[in-house]
């Protein structure tokens, strides 16, 4: 890669995260259906742009929340992939010892204060974290990954008001992937949609193709200017498409064949490679960024699989101590 201008390289690593991202879920949809992984993995396959795009212009220190579909977002924030297999695994050594699983990986090292299999909750966790900010005068912003049925929800509508009337720094981030779980959101959704209703609370939206990432890298380095400028939070509404099933076993079989297809067919992924190539990075090089992603998370697999299991007494540490023995 050498010769190459910063923003090339730039682009080079928004590449390798998106690739790292859909490596790591690959794998961990292939060991939940073996069996090896338990609990639920819910892949974002075809999402990994919003996650790139957002993350590539956050700092260490800035926070995000996240969601059920939480591992791409983890890993754009630069949490650690082997630990967060060995946390599916449920293997000492894991993002939270083991005993979270996929809904519940954190990384505060790096600002990651989260996944959450409580649709919406993380919004208003994001405003605290954002309150925090606030008093103790740090120099962070917070980003607030939600999906489209989040909107639905209350903790929603009471984290736009707090958000804005305190003027926040939050980047709202909307990922709509167009369903709730098994729902076409368009089918339980009233009114004009989650940026109106953002914009109703006095956060200006703005849109943006969650399927281009330097489309919404761009927008969002706009955004994230305007919240550390001190403009109060923002709503990036991304709109894009889940490749998979809700979960790694569902087959989706509530949608159309074609739109799934149709999804593939706009893939961040190789819409970046597309630019790279087209400014003189030689295909192989990209072939390699995916194949290094590959083996990295395969490899991470195979050594969740060989850690060991964590200490039953782990079980009594991290939690209130209600129950603890003595
Ligand atoms: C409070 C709450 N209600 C219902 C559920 C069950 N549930 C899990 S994921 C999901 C759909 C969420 O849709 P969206 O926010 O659009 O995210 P997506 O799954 O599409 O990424 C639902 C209803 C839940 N986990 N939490």
């Amino acid at each position: 890669m050498s010769g190459t201008s910063n923003e090339t390289a730039r682009r080079m690593a928004m590449l390798r995260d998106m690739a790292r991202i859909r490596a790591f879920e690959r794998e961990a949809v292939a060991a939940m259906r073996s069996g090896e992984a338990p609990g639920v993995v819910h892949p974002s396959i075809g999402q990994e742009g919003v996650a790139v795009g957002v993350c590539a212009n956050l700092k260490r220190a800035d926070r995000i929340t996240s969601t059920h579909r939480g591992h791409g977002h983890a890993i754009a924030k630069g949490a650690d992939a082997r630990a967060m297999m060995l946390e599916l695994h449920g293997r000492a050594g894991g993002s939270c010892g083991g005993k979270g699983g996929s809904m519940h990986i954190a990384d505060f090292a790096v600002g990651m204060l989260g996944a959450n299999g409580v649709v919406g909750a993380g919004i208003p966790i994001a405003c605290g974290a954002a309150q925090a900010i606030r008093l103790t005068k740090e120099d962070a912003i917070v980003a607030c990954f939600f999906g489209d049925g989040a909107v639905n929800r209350g903790p929603f509508l009471e984290g736009m008001n707090w958000a804005a009337l305190y003027r926040l720094p939050v980047l709202f981030v909307c990922e709509d992937n167009g369903f709730a779980a098994f729902t076409r959101n368009s089918a339980v959704t009233a009114g004009g949609g989650p940026a109106v209703r953002a914009e109703a609370c006095g956060v200006p939206a703005t849109a943006v193709d969650g399927e281009d990432v330097l489309a919404v890298d761009a927008v969002t380095a706009d955004l994230v200017a305007r919240i550390r400028a001190g403009a109060g939070p923002q709503f990036l509404h991304a709109i894009c498409y889940r490749w998979e099933g809700h979960t790694g076993t569902d087959a989706a079989a509530y949608r159309p064949a074609d739109e799934a297809a149709a999804a593939r067919g706009r893939d961040a992924i190789r819409r970046l490679a597309a630019v790279l190539e087209a400014e003189g990075i030689a295909a192989g090089e990209i072939a390699g960024i995916e194949a290094q992603a590959a083996a990295e998370m395969a490899s991470h697999r195979a050594a969740a699989m060989a850690a060991p299991w964590p200490d039953p007494g782990a079980a009594y540490s991290d939690v209130q101590d209600a129950g603890a023995p003595a």
